[in-house]
């Protein structure tokens, strides 16, 4: 039998972006995913998620028609009557109640550029209500846009000129797997790695050290840290005095400050923050690579922005070896989303993303009576799941675009079956971490009548009558999307040819002119008054007995892998002493509840976290025994709108 190789990338949404190596037989069936060796970051090995790829995409249960519900059951129907619906629909809602009554909802499920052409449909349409913030990195995003104009990384073979990595609120053994080699080469080269988190979790066991912050202490601890080197006169006066804003009054603020209490407050003894202050300002470069956990918190914000700044103090910006490094948007601004000309000119109504549910339910001039739904699971990922059950409910007509029937689709009127990358022609841009661009290519025929987005869209736009939204290829699409990048040295060539390139526009080593993209070009560092108002807050008492971390699982991105699942509640994990306390024993299945709502779990007594804290991974189905953000609040961070998932109390009992 002959087989065929064919590189392609993988979409989901993670940092790693791996090259994929497919194999298909001579009678066009895939029969092997695996790593593509020549990637010079992902180097040939996969997660089970990518392996699970080949499972999903011939998966039974895959949506193979569109399908309408009537009287609570899935019918098929054809495409053409699923265009005619969708496009009287539409005509209707916008005739009597305007285009704002017509909301689209998407995320990042899959990375191609060219699934973003629900947005550019949309905004060719124009009008209509959409989402703004974020529930993954908002905060984050937001905190290094003000310190250093951009979000930036070092390329990740970098971290061997560290004699330091400090992995801040982030898991690569669960979330980053290629960062994993890397932060071992380092120790091996002789750096100190040292991870803090709340949870000793699987990165923790492969570092020198763990500090165990409190939940919403990293902008105290970074604080406590600042105040040691400041006092000891032990910092990059060069840096502070010359590239950055606002040092005079953060230096005076920060000696102000009590170190017994900012001590107390983050959890970590006086000692350890010494210790560690000592560590990353006087032992050489040290590298910071700060994650998403810590900053779905009120004070998100303020937190990456305080670690920053401590970058900053340390002397590690611009240099080999250091970094504040948490996401790498270098391909942001070089895709032409703007090619297609608005229809209307109408802009959007905008709405908060993580406050879907309320912000949904008080609309009323107009209220929504469509949505389009895509690329996403908001019924599971969005904070305060009752409140966005309700807003569902309240929804006339609901058209979810997916791969299976999730807890989404299980709410909505109308299911599109879409194609899998595997299936598809498309370009991947990452921007959390590899910097190397992707191709998608078609490794074997369309599943059944599924359909790719861009075909779907512009067969809609055809029956709305919408005679000037462009007719393209997935071919032609990709140029123009991708012309920006190509004018600026995309090699695209090697892109189709070896199925990965460098992005043009990625930095080995980025700020190193010390010229930020701020407004004053200096490092703008955080202001006194944002920071007091963030350790004020967090020193005041918590409203219930418990806080809920949840936090992202190697086996599963969100609720996609957790389709399967033969457990019949979510894993809660208690410590022992709290576990002692509320008289449960392994296994048991308990109540964990607060106003927001309520879900069942099964418990796994565990010391990684410390008394007072529970901890649960993210994605649970709701026939698994519920959503774990039933439980969360529907509020956003300080800046950057993103959602505050881990800023979650609660109680828990015996079943
Ligand atoms: N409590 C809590 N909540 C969280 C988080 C947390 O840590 N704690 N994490 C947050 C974060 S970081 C994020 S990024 C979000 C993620 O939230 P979501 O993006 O909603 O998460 P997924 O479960 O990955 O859902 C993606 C959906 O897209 C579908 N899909 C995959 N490929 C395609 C495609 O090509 N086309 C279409 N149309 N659909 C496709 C999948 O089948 C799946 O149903 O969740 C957030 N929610
Ligand atoms: N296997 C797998 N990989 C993924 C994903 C997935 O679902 N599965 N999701 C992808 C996506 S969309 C994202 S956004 C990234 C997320 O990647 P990460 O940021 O690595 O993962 P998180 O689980 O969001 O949070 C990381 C850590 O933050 C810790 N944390 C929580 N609260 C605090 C705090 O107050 N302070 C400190 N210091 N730490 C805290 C948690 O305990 C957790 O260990 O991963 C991506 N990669
Ligand atoms: S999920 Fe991430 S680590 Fe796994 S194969 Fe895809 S890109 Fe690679
Ligand atoms: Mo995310």
């Amino acid at each position: 039998m002959l087989f065929k190789k064919i590189i392609t990338t993988c979409p989901l949404d993670c940092f790693d972006a791996c090259s994929l190596e497919v194999t298909v037989d001579s009678e066009g069936k895939i029969i092997e995913i695996e790593g593509n060796k020549e990637h010079p970051i992902t180097r040939g090995f996969i997660c089970e998620k990518g392996k699970k790829h080949l499972e999903r995409v011939y998966h039974p249960d895959r949506l193979k028609y569109p399908m309408v519900k009537e009287e609570g059951q899935w019918k098929r129907i054809s495409w053409d009557e699923a265009y005619n619906i969708l496009a009287s629909r539409m005509k209707n809602y916008m005739d009597s109640y305007g285009s704002e009554s017509i909301a689209v909802y998407n995320y990042a499920g899959a990375a191609g550029i060219l699934k973003n052409i629900e947005d550019i449909f949309f905004d060719y349409v124009g009008g209509m209500t959409t989402f703004y913030g974020s529930v993954c990195w908002g905060a984050g995003m937001a905190a290094q846009k003000l310190d250093f104009g951009r979000v930036l990384s070092h390329k990740p073979e970098d971290i061997l000129n560290s004699k330091t990595v400090v992995i801040w609120g982030r898991n690569p053994v669960e979330t980053n797997i290629h960062l994993v080699p890397y932060i071992k080469a380092a120790k091996k080269n002789g750096a100190e790695v040292i991870v803090v988190d709340p949870i000793k979790s699987a990165s923790a066991n492969i570092a020198d050290r763990h500090m165990a912050v409190k939940p919403e202490g990293d902008a105290v601890l970074a604080c406590a840290v600042a105040k040691y080197l400041i006092e000891k006169e032990n910092y990059d006066k060069d840096f502070m005095n010359n590239y950055t804003k606002g040092f005079e009054s953060l230096e005076k603020y920060l000696k102000e400050a009590s170190m017994p209490e900012l001590s107390k407050l983050c959890g970590i003894s006086q000692k350890e923050i010494a210790e560690f202050a000592e560590r990353i300002a006087g032992c050489g470069p040290t590298s910071i690579y700060i994650g998403y956990g810590l900053q779905r918190y009120t004070y998100g914000g303020i937190a990456v922005r305080a670690i920053d700044m401590l970058a900053a103090l340390t002397g590690n910006i611009g240099k080999p070896g250091g970094g504040a490094n948490y996401a790498n948007t270098v391909g942001d601004g070089y895709i032409a989303y703007n090619i297609v000309k608005s229809r209307s000119n109408r802009p959007h109504r905008l709405v908060s993303r993580a406050m879907f549910g309320k912000a949904v339910k008080s609309l009323a001039e107009p209220p929504v009576k469509m949505l389009f739904v895509s690329r996403t699971n908001p019924v599971l990922q969005l904070p305060n799941t009752n409140e966005v059950i309700e807003a569902f409910k309240g929804i006339e007509f609901k058209v979810v675009l997916d791969h299976f029937i999730n807890d989404t689709v299980g709410m909505a009127d109308m299911v599109l079956p879409v194609t899998y990358f595997l299936e598809e022609e498309d370009v991947i841009v990452p921007g959390m971490w590899n910097s190397y661009v992707g191709k998608v290519e078609k490794c074997k025929d369309r599943y059944f009548e599924a359909k790719p987005e861009y075909e779907i869209y512009t067969e809609l736009a055809e029956r709305l009558g919408y005679g000037d939204f462009p007719k393209f290829t997935e071919r032609e699409w990709l140029n123009m999307l991708l012309k920006p990048l190509a004018d600026n040295g995309l090699d695209l060539k090697e892109l189709n040819e070896k199925g990965f390139t460098k992005n043009p526009m990625a930095q080995d080593i980025p700020w190193q002119d010390k010229k930020f993209d701020t407004a004053s070009g200096k490092f703008e560092l955080l202001e006194p008054y944002a920071l007091n108002e963030c350790l004020k807050a967090v020193g005041e008492k918590q409203k219930n007995k418990y806080r809920l971390l949840t936090v992202h699982q190697r086996k599963s991105m969100h609720s996609q892998h957790m389709m399967d699942t033969a457990d019949k509640f979510p894993r809660v994990f208690v410590n022992p002493r709290d576990a002692k306390e509320e008289n449960i024993s392994n296994n048991d299945v308990v109540r964990i509840f607060n106003t927001y709502g309520e879900i069942q779990a099964r418990v796994t007594i565990s010391d990684q976290a410390g008394p007072g804290i529970l901890w649960m991974n993210e994605g649970w189905w709701l026939k698994n025994g519920g959503s774990v953000n039933n439980l969360t609040e529907d509020s956003v961070s300080d800046i950057g709108n993103q959602g505050v998932m881990n800023h979650c109390f609660c109680s828990i009992e015996k079943g």
